[in-house]
């Protein structure tokens, strides 16, 4: 399906002059509200090719109709995300489910939807078809090294594929780590880990960096070889100047304090990139900013406190990537949320009065830093995200012209009722 400009142009005249009313509204009260509604523009959120699909819990999948079937469906989506926000300007393939067969026409087919191919993700969580050596006991940490090269051997493959379509990083996601007591060896399973990395590491060509994400938990439930921010940290560090820690929010134990760790990670010039969740209880991949909306927030001010701090570009200095599971909603629906529930947190972010939460924090004025933070987290910046989208060329409410359009009914028409999509 394709969406014709003139139809947005059509949605937004409707919605102009309320949009002008609320717009001109908050502008009046943001210094230097051009560069912020720039930067705004500028930013953009990559859409992993596994969320395209209704995804699963450990327990069964209930398809949504219209999935994507192929990789050309997927860009196909994410370019629909993308005329309709302006905001998901990438695509993040996963290796082996989006295997590109011709590659030309797929970057052609992404360029014209306007999309970049973001990181490429490798996987050795599950056995393949055909795949000689099973990972049930680990992929890069294995105790018999046929498996620890089988593994590697997989992640060279996928940076291949990586560099014909024009992507720059590698993430790296394991599943290694122990559900038992007395199971592993951990630094032995660590060493394996750095090592088998460090065969990786040397296969990056050199503008590519490496993400190495880490997670609490799930599916091991003992240990896992890399569980948190500390453990990643490690072996990027030891890996080398392009390795960096890639921080999922769905990762962490409960009530971890995430924007600390992400000040610190840009501190030390490691935070690589983000993949951005929500949850209640663990790594429940809900829609961004529906559980925890501050937390989304507070992690923003850290992001763009230590960016600048570095003078680093908010918009390409680090990985920007959505990573959710969809039951529910209809995929495109909660990802359009999702984007959203990101840019108004970076928006409010982008509005916090520095300078006087600098002094504030100077002068032990606890209450008046509160007050800082929670002025611009309860402003109201959904005016300001559209009049960024709407410059971009976007709808005012992509959401709601999402429906008008009727898009999943077209999309099933399509493609039909009963598509399953690869991914989890
Ligand atoms: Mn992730």
């Amino acid at each position: 399906m394709q969406l014709e400009k003139y139809k947005i142009d059509e949605f937004n005249h409707t919605q102009q002059a309320s949009h002008n009313r609320k717009f001109e509204f908050i502008a009046e009260g943001i210094a230097q509200v051009e560069d912020v509604l720039q930067k705004l523009v500028n930013f953009q959120i990559a859409i992993p090719s596994w969320a395209l699909g209704t995804g699963a819990t450990r327990f069964g999948r209930f398809a949504g109709g219209g999935e994507p079937r192929t990789i050309e469906e997927k860009i196909e989506d994410v370019g629909l995300l993308h005329a309709l926000n302006r905001s998901s300007g990438a695509i993040s393939l996963h290796i082996p489910w989006d295997i590109p067969q011709d590659y030309k026409a797929i970057k052609t087919l992404a360029a014209q939807h306007g999309l970049t191919f973001d990181a490429v993700n490798s996987n050795t969580f599950q056995d393949q078809p055909g795949q000689p050596l099973s990972y049930k006991f680990g992929s890069m940490q294995h105790v018999d090294k046929a498996v620890r090269q089988q593994a590697i051997d997989h992640n060279l493959e996928v940076i291949r594929h990586g560099v014909e379509l024009g992507s720059e990083s590698l993430t790296v996601w394991l599943a290694d780590g122990s559900c038992f007591p007395g199971q592993l060896n951990f630094r032995k399973a660590f060493q394996n880990t750095l090592e088998s990395l460090q065969e990786v590491y040397a296969a990056l060509p050199e503008n590519w960096k490496v993400y190495v994400e880490y997670k609490a938990f799930e599916p091991n439930f003992y240990s896992t070889t890399i569980g948190d921010w500390g453990q990643s940290l490690l072996l990027a560090n030891k890996l080398g100047a392009q390795a960096y820690t890639l921080v999922d929010l769905g990762h962490h134990l409960p009530n971890a304090n995430i924007e600390q760790i992400v000040s610190l990670l840009l501190m030390e010039g490691k935070l690589g990139g983000f993949h951005f969740n929500d949850s209640k209880y663990a790594d429940d991949d809900l829609t961004t900013g529906s559980i925890k909306p501050y937390q989304l927030f507070l992690i923003f001010n850290e992001l763009v406190e230590g960016m600048d701090a570095r003078g680093m570009n908010h918009a390409t200095d680090l990985g920007w990537m959505i990573d959710q599971a969809h039951n529910l909603k209809d995929p495109l629906e909660d990802l359009l949320q999702s984007v959203q529930a990101i840019m108004i947190a970076y928006a409010q972010a982008l509005i916090v009065d520095r300078t006087a939460l600098t002094e504030a924090q100077q002068q032990n004025d606890v209450a008046r830093a509160q007050e800082i933070l929670q002025d611009a987290f309860r402003t109201d910046v959904r005016p300001l995200v559209a009049e960024a989208q709407l410059r971009a060329g976007g709808a005012v409410n992509a959401l709601e012209l999402y429906r008008q359009l009727k898009v999943r009914e077209n999309l099933i028409q399509e493609r039909g009722l009963k598509t399953v999509s690869t991914g989890l």
